[in-house]
């Protein structure tokens, strides 16, 4: 069982909950790893189809736990190189690559790394007290868990700079506005909205909502004529799942479709 983290699947959800809050959720080595090991659980169990990351108190996450990088002036630094290899960026790629919508509800302020996973995800709910920082820049440090990649393509370049370099605290309604994050709820009705809508994925088609993470995450980077030849493979792999069968049967039929994730 973990410590740092509170971890549950039901009926195909998955509920990754860091339970860090006397410092807002920041990671240390511990929570590293036992996000890893959740994670892979996650990628183990074929009845999930859904996972919801959150957090637990007054934080969502305040990124990398400080304390654990506070050194005295002629001490060896660290080096934070080794640390996005072995845990940062690790933790990203599962999270983009995870074949099930990745929900975040961001329950209160994201800072540094905790805001740039937030963004990595794939549908960010967010409390409307909710908040925003990347506070890279007032340590001296880069964005990093994808933010110089994420922020620009969701705000524009402009902003993302802006945002990079002042480290100013944007509110979950301007992150709302500015197309950052899917959207707000009141503070007292985010963890049931989330659920509900993982829930309501947790009966979709899996498949067809995993090529289609696949389709806008590679739009990114491909030109247009790259991903009409894309669309056409992910569309063949789409038409032969069972769901899109039931899918149409069900149309057909006129009622409910049943799909299995398959
Ligand atoms: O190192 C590597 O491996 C490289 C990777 C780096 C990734 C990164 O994420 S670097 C960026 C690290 N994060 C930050 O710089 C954010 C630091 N935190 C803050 O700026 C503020 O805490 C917040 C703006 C997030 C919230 O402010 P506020 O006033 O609401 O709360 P607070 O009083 O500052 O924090 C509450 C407690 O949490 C406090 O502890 P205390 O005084 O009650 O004992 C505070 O020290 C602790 N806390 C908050 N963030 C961190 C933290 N402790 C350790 N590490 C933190 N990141």
């Amino acid at each position: 069982s973990y410590e740092t983290i509170q971890f549950e699947i039901t009926e195909g959800v998955a509920v990754l909950t860091l339970n860090r809050p006397d410092s807002l959720n920041s990671f240390n080595t511990q929570m590293h790893a036992e996000v890893r090991s959740a994670l892979k659980e996650v990628k183990k169990d074929a009845s999930v189809r859904c996972l919801l990351l959150t957090g637990n108190g007054r934080g969502f996450c305040a990124g990398q736990d400080l304390s654990d990088r506070n050194v005295a002036p002629g001490a060896e630094r660290p080096n934070l190189g080794e640390s996005i290899e072995k845990n940062y960026s690790p933790l990203l790629r599962s999270l983009r690559a995870l074949e099930m919508p990745v929900i975040c509800a961001v329950n209160g302020v994201a800072a540094g790394a905790g805001a740039n996973i937030a963004f990595a995800c794939d549908i960010v709910l967010a409390a409307k007290s909710a908040s925003f920082i990347q506070a890279f820049c007032k340590i001296g440090l880069v964005p990093d868990c994808g933010g110089t990649w994420t922020l620009p393509r969701l705000v524009g370049p402009a902003r993302a700079m802006a945002l990079s370099m002042l480290g100013d605290k944007i509110s979950a309604e301007q992150a709302e506005q500015w197309g950052m994050i899917w959207k707000t709820c009141e503070d007292d009705a985010l963890q049931d909205e989330a659920r509900a809508m993982a829930q309501h994925f947790a009966t979709q088609p899996t498949k067809g909502l995993a090529l289609i993470k696949r389709a806008i995450q590679a739009s990114a980077t491909n030109s247009f004529d790259e991903q009409l030849d894309l669309e056409r493979d992910l569309q063949t792999l789409a038409g032969r799942t069972e769901d899109y069968r039931e899918g149409v049967a069900a149309f057909m039929e006129k009622r409910k479709p049943e799909f299995k994730g398959q």
